[in-house]
């Protein structure tokens, strides 16, 4: 290995949240330079509300230290990566603090819980990368190697035009009415419910799959269950459990859109099924190391879907990890994003996806509250 790069001192990164997605991100920082030629890198600090709990989770994700206060850290100058994988309501100010301070910053998606918040991100995102300074939405799915493999098949016309798509993401660890209220289910905190939450990958994958943009949206909300057990007695669940939406893409395509977390038996369920003139591909996020692909050009009598098993070198990601055929986990993700992340910086190259990117999906999201809320009204973006 060589390369300029190399020479240079340790990138310091700093992740703020240590709750499942600080875990998840934690586990890629600590691998992602032992299998991917990226830049050095060293998990300098890890921030949390709680100094015995942030200490704890800092020693066993491999941290060199905690803090409580992420103001103090991103004025750090031996930090220079900010991963931001707190709750939604704090994305915005963290983020936009953490760009002027010249901190390039990943943040866990949705990009924030409102279109404002999200357009002044957007807006202290571009002054940034005017200095050198990138930003990047953490929709870790798109770094599936099947997923990022099925857009290089549709880029390179194996579908054909694309006509439709379903995306589906069922889940069911809100299916119990007993299961306790969390921030998740405040719209205060969460912004929305199964929408911002897991529908901002669906769409996300809708656009990124047939690198289209959504024009045309119309929506459905439901919560199924209306209160759930607080610390201090009942509350009201304020966000939605299920949501329901078509989108029109500017191409043509009509995808629909269902997302639930009270689907009993639907455990992580991101189902995306692609149907175009000349070919077809269906993916479950459930079986995430295999795609089934229909060929159109193959003759009639002879087609059906053929489950490719996505573990060779030659399938995006995969080369860095082992010899061929045996499968990653969902883990994994996490550590591609953060290897595009830091090529990107090395590179001084915008990372994808972009918190433009990322603003884009909330106008979805809010088209389709609009449109819930109006009651199937048509909502043009
Ligand atoms: C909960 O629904 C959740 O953890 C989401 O917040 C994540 O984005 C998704 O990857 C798994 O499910």
């Amino acid at each position: 290995m060589s390369g300029a790069h190399e020479q240079k001192a340790p990138l310091g990164v700093a992740a703020i949240g240590y709750a499942f997605m600080g875990k998840a991100h934690s586990q890629a920082w600590r691998n992602v330079a032992a299998y991917f030629d990226v830049p050095a890198v060293e998990q300098r600090v890890l921030v949390g509300r709680d100094s015995e709990q942030v200490a704890e989770a800092a020693a066993r994700y491999g941290w060199a230290e905690s803090a409580t206060d992420w103001r103090e850290v991103i004025a750090r100058d031996d930090v220079q990566i900010v991963d931001i994988c707190a709750p939604g309501w704090l994305h915005a100010e963290i983020a936009i603090a953490a760009l002027e301070a010249g901190k390039h910053v990943l943040v866990e998606k949705p990009l924030a819980n409102s279109m404002a918040e999200s357009e002044r991100m957007v807006a202290a995102a571009q002054a940034a990368r005017a200095r050198g300074v990138q930003s990047m939405v953490g929709f870790n799915y798109r770094r599936v190697p099947a997923l990022a493999f099925a857009k290089q098949l549709i880029a390179d016309g194996r579908l054909g035009a694309v006509r439709e798509v379903r995306a589906s993401y069922l889940q069911d660890w809100l299916a119990d009415e007993d299961s306790p209220m969390t921030w998740r289910l405040r719209k205060e905190t969460a912004g929305s419910g199964a929408l911002g939450d897991i529908a901002s990958h669906a769409i996300d994958q809708v656009q990124f799959l047939l690198g289209d943009t959504v024009t045309e949206v119309s929506g459905r909300l439901h919560t199924f269950v209306g209160q759930r057990p607080g610390p201090s007695g009942v509350e009201d669940v304020t966000v939605d459990d299920a949501a329901w939406a078509t989108l029109s893409l500017a191409g043509g395509a009509v995808a629909s859109v269902e997302v639930s977390r009270v689907a009993l038996g639907r455990k992580n369920s991101l189902r995306i099924e692609v149907y175009g003139s000349a070919g077809a591909l269906t993916f479950d996020l459930e079986r995430l190391n295999e795609l089934e692909f229909l060929d159109g050009a193959v003759p009639v009598a002879e087609q059906g879907f053929r489950r490719i098993v996505v573990t060779e070198p030659e399938h995006p990601y995969v080369g860095a990890w082992w010899p061929q055929g045996h499968v990653i986990g969902w883990e994994h993700t996490f550590t591609h994003q953060i290897r595009d992340f830091l090529l990107a910086i090395r590179d001084g190259a915008a990372p994808s996806p972009s918190f433009e990117e990322g603003l884009q999906v909330q106008r979805v999201l809010a088209a389709v509250e609009e449109s819930a809320a109006a009651k199937s009204t048509i909502v043009q973006l």
